[in-house]
């Protein structure tokens, strides 16, 4: 959606304030104001994706971080890769780059922060050169990154560089003028090493396993394709701190707006978001960073156990109830869960099927955590979408659950729903609609390729496994195949998702 459709909507404030330097003085103490001066902010942290989870998750944090310390080197210049980040530029830049993160508890009630760590936008398909440049500055002492899943440009069944994405090809030829994050990272480190400047560190917020390994593995095998030095030099002296980031943030609608006007804040872009938060970070910068930790992070020697734990447990189930629930024909996260059958069916694969190939993680019971992820699915204020959920499901299923199934068909565990939940992602893939024949919202980047395989099916019920860049080689497995045929048969022969879940449930109870 642009801005000015958002703008479209609106609450029935009177009261209700503009956003932006000026009236920042202005508000009610019911909504928490940066208590900062925003002009003397500089920009130490240059940040690439500013999605609502950037917004809702390390600004948030950072902008706490400023509030408590009085430390001004850590503002925020957020960087868009695409041309359709100009949207949320646009409302940035109108709004002083002010924003309000709306915290819905699940009593109804609804906390409202206006964060003020922002300091700049810069899009770069309008002026690749000003980020190189941004990225190079002296003062930037970290690059961040929520590039989502699929930005790490990976096979996963390889786990190797991508070099046939035709925009790395694009960027190699073009070096000054990328278009993906690796020529960005390579232009400015470049200089910065040119220049005897130190590097900046390179830290990853995205829900992929190892995010600041594959960052470094991916960044350098990129440039060594063209120069080895710089690729020695990165690989020596940037670090990669890995990290495990969360907070569930739904996609901003305009009720969302119209409940910041209501609370008293126009704000084109508001976010909102779960009280929940955690952040566990490496110990690994090159160049200072904010002590974030004296605003609740986890600064871990290791973040290996926490990631694996909050990837497979709870992005995964959140895979689990977006492909499931909406062949049932739910809309959103909190709808599903209040299924008894789909609260059985996540607990069930949480417990039988995660939790026995974890590894224990220092200071968590995972019995509470699993019981505080159903509490967090359930609460009644989050109207998280599966359309949101489901959306790249071809870079989350490979990176949230296909590790799982692969793990537990090495150890002879337990693999059914994981199984029916590719079984039903097939049939979701083929007919981009809820099984009573509700059109469903497909947003993937893959979606034609994911409907050919999945569509292929009707006569080689196997087909949709023939995609190794998801699959990786599930498909050698015989029993999986076999009990995925099985699934996939009745599902095209049109028996009710919940019959199934119910069958397969019956069958755990047996064993
Ligand atoms: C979700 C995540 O996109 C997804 O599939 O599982 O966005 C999830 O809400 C966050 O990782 C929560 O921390």
């Amino acid at each position: 959606k642009t801005i000015f459709s958002r703008l479209t909507a609106r609450g029935q404030n009177m009261s209700a304030l503009s956003l932006n330097n000026s009236t920042l003085s202005s508000f009610p103490t019911s909504i928490s104001v940066p208590r900062y001066n925003r002009q003397s902010l500089k920009a130490g942290i240059v940040h690439v994706g500013v999605g609502g989870f950037h917004r809702s998750h390390q600004a948030f944090y950072t902008d706490n971080y400023i509030n408590h310390t009085g430390d001004l080197s850590w503002g925020i210049c957020g960087i868009g890769l695409r041309e359709a980040d100009r949207a949320i530029k646009q409302s940035l830049e109108a709004q002083d780059y002010l924003y309000s993160l709306l915290v819905k508890h699940p009593n109804g009630k609804t906390d409202t922060q206006i964060i003020g760590c922002l300091t700049d936008f810069l899009l770069a398909p309008d002026d690749p050169e000003a980020v190189i440049n941004k990225m190079a500055a002296e003062e930037t002492q970290i690059v961040s990154l929520t590039i989502t899943e699929g930005g790490y440009n990976y096979d996963p069944s390889t786990g190797e560089f991508d070099f046939s994405n035709p925009d790395i090809k694009h960027d190699l030829a073009n070096p000054n003028k990328p278009k993906l994050i690796f020529g960005y990272l390579a232009a400015a480190l470049d200089r910065r090493r040119k220049s005897g400047q130190k590097p900046f560190t390179v830290q990853s917020c995205d829900n992929v396993q190892h995010n600041g390994d594959v960052i470094r593995k991916m960044l350098v095998t990129y440039i060594s394709s063209y120069d080895s030095e710089l690729a020695d030099w990165v690989a020596n002296q940037v670090s990669f701190p890995n990290a495990m980031v969360d907070r569930i943030t739904p996609a901003t609608t305009d009720k969302d707006i119209a409940l910041a006007e209501q609370l008293g804040v126009i704000d084109s872009w508001p976010v909102t978001c779960e009280p929940f938060h955690q952040w566990v970070i490496e110990d690994k910068f090159c160049q200072q960073r904010p002590a974030w930790e004296k605003v609740g992070a986890q600064i871990v020697n290791d973040v290996t156990p926490y990631e694996t734990m909050k990837i497979r447990l709870l992005n995964a189930s959140h895979t689990v109830m977006g492909i499931l629930g909406s062949l049932r024909g739910y809309q959103t996260i909190e709808q599903t869960i209040s299924d008894p059958l789909f609260a059985t069916v996540v607990s069930n694969f949480m417990d039988n099927e995660v939790t026995p190939i974890l590894d224990d993680v220092p200071g968590i019971d995972l019995s509470d955590y699993k019981r505080t992820l159903i509490a967090r699915f359930a609460n009644p204020n989050i109207k998280d979408s599966l359309a949101r959920i489901c959306s790249q499901s071809a870079s989350k299923v490979s990176t949230f659950l296909v590790p799982t199934i692969v793990e537990n068909l090495k150890i002879g565990g337990n693999g059914a729903i994981a199984n029916l939940v590719i079984a039903a992602w097939c049939l979701y893939s083929d007919t981009h609609s809820s099984q009573q024949g509700q059109p469903l919202e497909v947003i993937d980047d893959m979606a034609e390729t994911l409907q050919q395989a999945a569509h292929a099916s009707r006569i080689s019920p196997l087909a949709f496994l023939e995609q190794p860049s998801i699959f990786g080689s599930i498909i050698e497995n015989e029993s999986f195949c076999n009990e995925y045929k099985y699934y996939i048969s009745q599902l095209y022969a049109g028996v009710a998702i919940e019959q199934i879940m119910e069958a397969v449930l019956s069958s755990y109870k047996a064993k």
